[in-house]
């Protein structure tokens, strides 16, 4: 006998985080999508094996991430009410065994199918785990406001995106020393921007997508959170600084150099000018 996966914590902490994303204003209409890597004795507690042998081809192989369980956002679905029906908003997948294709094991329960942006999630989830195993099990995507509205006055590479960030707030810096990815602007739930997002998902933990978006990725909901947070409120001090006609005055390379020092974190080569 399972156990109640309404009591299960990674739900309710997936309908949390979704709901603080909506607080955010990240999450528009059906705006943004989620999903987590289930551990396996998460998944063996609360997950009823079914008889579903409906398979879905994914189009693309992650044979890392065979018979893995996936929670993770519906396809349209609005963030604003995933508090209401998880069963309906949410679902989980599990891969097959050999990373080609997925079936659904719970939720969705009016027809739904997992996010248009899966080919992000698994190929990011792909590389992370293949990189870094447990510490990362959360890829998260949204419409962060400010980081967009960046994207629109930046030159979109990494070195301009990650120093101007490191610059608006102390804690950038010490939070993703590794900087931020910026992709070109790809057509999205495509397995081409899927493959572009991972490829910098090798390098960094923040990755974004130019007038739509940003994705993060962490060990727990928390981590992926507050990562994305970090960023986005960075973002909306530059805005502000810009806005209100630049700077006067910011903290200089050495300084973040200091800084990097001081905590013992190592900032992407080639950023700082020292
Ligand atoms: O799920 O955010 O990128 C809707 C989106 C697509
Ligand atoms: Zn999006």
């Amino acid at each position: 006998m399972k156990k109640d996966i309404f009591e299960a914590g990674f739900l309710k902490e997936m309908v949390k985080v979704i709901h603080d994303m909506w607080l955010k204003g990240w999450d528009e209409r059906n705006g943004g999508n989620v999903s987590y890597r289930i551990k396996n004795e998460e998944a063996e507690e609360y997950i009823q094996e079914t008889e579903n042998t409906d398979y879905t081809d994914l189009n693309f192989e992650v044979p890392n991430l065979a018979n893995e369980y996936f929670l993770v956002t519906g396809s349209g679905k609005f963030f604003r009410n995933v508090i209401l029906d998880p069963e309906d908003t949410l679902g989980i997948i599990k891969i097959n065994e050999n990373g080609t294709k997925y079936r659904k094991v719970w939720g969705y329960k009016n027809g739904g199918v997992p996010t248009s942006e899966l080919p992000t999630h698994l190929s990011a989830h792909s590389v992370k785990k293949s990189l870094c195993g447990d510490k990362s099990r959360v890829v998260m995507h949204n419409h962060a406001t400010n980081l967009i509205s960046l994207t629109y006055v930046l030159d979109l590479n990494t070195e301009t995106f990650s120093k101007e960030l490191w610059k608006m707030s102390t804690e950038c810096l010490v939070v993703f020393p590794e900087g931020i990815g910026v992709i070109p602007w790809v057509v999205p739930g495509t397995v081409e921007i899927g493959n572009k997002t991972m490829e910098k998902m090798k390098d960094f933990n923040l990755v974004i997508w130019p007038f739509h978006g940003i994705f993060g990725t962490g060990a727990t909901l928390d981590e992926a959170f507050g990562l994305i947070d970090t960023a986005e409120k960075a973002a909306e001090i530059l805005v502000k600084v810009i806005s209100m006609g630049g700077r006067k005055q910011e903290i200089t390379d050495r300084e973040l150099a200091d800084l990097a020092e001081s905590f013992g974190v190592t900032p992407r080569k080639g950023i700082l000018k020292l």
